[in-house]
This record gives structure tokens, C-alpha cells and sequence, in this order.
């Protein structure tokens, strides 16, 4: 399958999983590499992308090691920030989405220092409220340039349990500024969203009134899923594929209409599920009329677009005008 397509589907679209991290222009990044002295082991676009991307099917750990390639040249820079925000609202109106959830981590754009390679410099006092402040406004400037709507999720990390509180607060407080929900994310193969503080900020979250998302049943079994949905309390799961392994809470999800955000081409790449598109788990959530969307995940790490989500959806799992247009 192709990465990056032309236009298909000129439709309005609408796109609720996509990671500002995830989808930052290769241009940007090589920009601010300069602009910032961080040595990157590239020098034009088609070596970043060659060190960035997943060219071929591989594991979600895989994946997610690609960020910390580029992350240190725009984490902890407020200009960088504002950049990719302002950017993925062209980018997507380009694609013809005319409404997007974008969400990211606020940590780790402020340049917390949480991960195995190094980081690059911060501009000093750069706090996770200051980035969703920030964000927000790139936002705020793309929505007004590109006439689409725009909004945001903030994301914990699962073994980041100090952070909690400190998202689930911005959620609150920005509210009216663009922010429309939590997300929880991490290393799906710990027993993580029944941890109590996950727990905790999650019931805070919904004393809030703060909507809920959770990655679960990507490369985990359904037992995170119901976790998700039971213990958190999420209105929805991201990728949730191996739930249809279990069909008392798949029926549950069903009856609930639990949406589920899924993401085809990011699925196969991850490793969390199978090559073979005409078996994947979206064909039975179409077939049974599940409540779900189609995303991109991660654009710049998959080389991918929403057309390339929606070419699949089309060619490979048979996916009617009518069924574009419920989603
Ligand atoms: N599954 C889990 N985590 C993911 C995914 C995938 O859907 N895509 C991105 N991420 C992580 C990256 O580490 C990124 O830095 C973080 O989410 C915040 O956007
Ligand atoms: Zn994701």
C-alpha cells in the first residue's frame, strides 16, 4: 500500500485520532534543527523520512522509537509548537476534513525529560499549561485561516502517574478554548487502566465533565478494552481492534455505541493487526454497525494521509458511499 495519495475523496471529512506529534511536516522538523543546533542524523527530507518512517509492517514500540528521532528538535521551543499547530490544520484542510480532534501530550512537548535519548534544549520555563496554551492559539490562527474546526485532546501516559493531575486540570480550564477531552496512553502490555491513580484522575475527569478516550486493545488483549470502558469510563476507545475477540463485551460495546477509533493503515504498520485487510476487524465493525471512525494516527511516521485510510476502507474492505458518509 502507497503512503502518501492524492485526493480521492474529496468529500468533507472528519477525523477524531490524529497525534499533533505524529504529524508534523518533515520541512518543519529540519527547519527547527537548524534554527535550534540539534544535530539530526539527516539532511534532507527524504533522509528524515527514511529514518522516521515505517516503510513496512513492524511492532507499535517500533513505531513509537520514531519519535524520539524528531521530538527533541521541537519539543520546548513555544515558536516550534505553535508551528506544528497552525501547520496540521492547513495540512488537514488540504486533505478536505472540515473537523478534527488533534491530541498530544503536554509533557512531552514542554520537553519533559522522560525519554531514552536525549531531548533538546528547552526554552528554559516551558510548562505543560503554557503548551496547551500555545496549541491552542496555532489552532485558533489555522481555524481562522482555513475555515475547519479544530479541536483538542490532552494525553496522559500510563507510567507517568505524576502527570495525571496535570492534564486532567488544563482539560478543565481550557474547555472553552478548544480542549474537548482526556486521553490515556502507553505500554498497552502493563496492567494499566486499572491502575488506582489512572482510575482516580479519570473519575476527576468525569466530575469534570471532561470527555473520555483511551487507547486500548491495539496490541492488548480485549481485557484493557473493558478496563477502559468499565474503570475509566471512556465514551471511546482508540484502535480497540482485538475487542472482537470477545464477544460479550463486543456486544456491549455495540450496544453502548462505544466509538471506536480506528486507524487501518496504522494497524497493519504497528504490527497490531493483520496484513490482510479483507479479514481486518474494521470489516466486522462495518458489518455490524459499530460506531467508528477512520483516522490517521500518526501521518508523518506512517508517510500516510486520510485518503491512504480511506483507499483501504474502499479497496479492500468494500466500503459503500453510504458507509463514507455515516462515518
Ligand atoms: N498508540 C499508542 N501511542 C501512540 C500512538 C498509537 O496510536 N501514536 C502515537 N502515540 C504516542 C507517541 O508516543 C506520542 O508521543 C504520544 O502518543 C502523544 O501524542
Ligand atoms: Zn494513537
Amino acid at each position: 500500500m502507497a503512503g502518501k495519495t492524492p485526493a480521492p475523496f474529496p468529500k468533507p471529512k472528519v477525523e477524531l485520532h490524529v497525534h499533533l506529534d505524529g504529524a508534523i511536516r518533515l520541512k518543519t522538523i529540519l527547519h527547527y534543527a537548524r534554527k535550534r543546533e540539534i544535530q539530526l542524523p539527516a539532511e534532507n527530507e527524504h533522509e528524515l523520512q527514511k529514518l522516521i518512517s515505517c516503510g513496512k509492517p513492524s511492532t507499535l514500540t517500533d513505531a513509537l522509537l520514531k519519535f524520539s528521532y524528531y521530538m527533541p528538535v521541537i519539543a520546548g521551543s513555544r515558536e516550534a509548537i505553535q508551528q506544528i499547530a497552525y501547520e496540521l490544520v492547513e495540512d488537514k484542510a488540504n486533505e478536505g476534513v472540515i473537523y478534527f480532534e488533534a491530541r498530544y501530550s503536554p509533557h512531552y512537548l514542554a520537553n519533559y525529560n522522560v525519554h531514552p535519548l536525549p531531548w533538546g534544549q528547552s526554552e528554559g520555563d516551558l510548562s505543560p499549561d503554557e503548551v496547551v496554551q500555545i496549541v491552542n492559539q496555532g489552532f485558533q490562527s489555522g481555524q481562522q485561516d482555513f475555515g475547519i474546526k479544530v479541536r483538542s485532546i490532552l494525553r496522559c501516559i500510563h507510567h507517568m502517574e505524576a502527570w495525571l493531575t496535570e492534564v486532567v486540570q488544563p482539560c478543565k480550564e481550557y474547555e472553552n478554548e478548544g480542549v474537548v477531552g482526556i486521553d490515556l496512553a502507553g505500554d498497552e502490555s502493563m496492567d494499566c487502566n486499572s491502575h488506582p491513580g489512572h482510575v482516580q484522575a479519570f473519575e476527576m475527569a468525569m466530575k469534570y465533565g471532561v470527555h473520555r478516550t483511551v487507547h486500548a486493545g491495539e496490541v492488548s488483549p480485549p481485557r484493557v478494552t473493558r478496563e477502559a470502558v468499565e474503570l475509566l469510563k471512556a465514551e471511546r476507545i482508540g484502535h480497540g481492534y482485538s475487542v472482537i475477540q470477545d464477544p460479550l463485551l463486543y456486544k456491549e460495546l455495540l450496544h453502548k455505541q462505544i466509538h471506536i477509533e480506528a486507524c487501518p493503515y496504522s494497524s497493519v504498520l504497528t504490527g497490531a493487526c493483520d496484513p490482510d485487510y479483507t479479514k481486518h476487524p474494521i470489516v466486522t465493525f462495518e458489518k455490524d454497525k459499530a460506531n467508528f471512525s477512520l483516522n490517521t494516527d500518526d501521518p508523518l511516521v506512517f508517510n500516510s494521509t486520510i485518503h491512504t485510510d480511506y483507499i483501504i476502507a474502499a479497496e479492500y474492505m468494500n466500503f459503500s458511499e453510504a458507509e463514507f458518509m455515516t462515518m
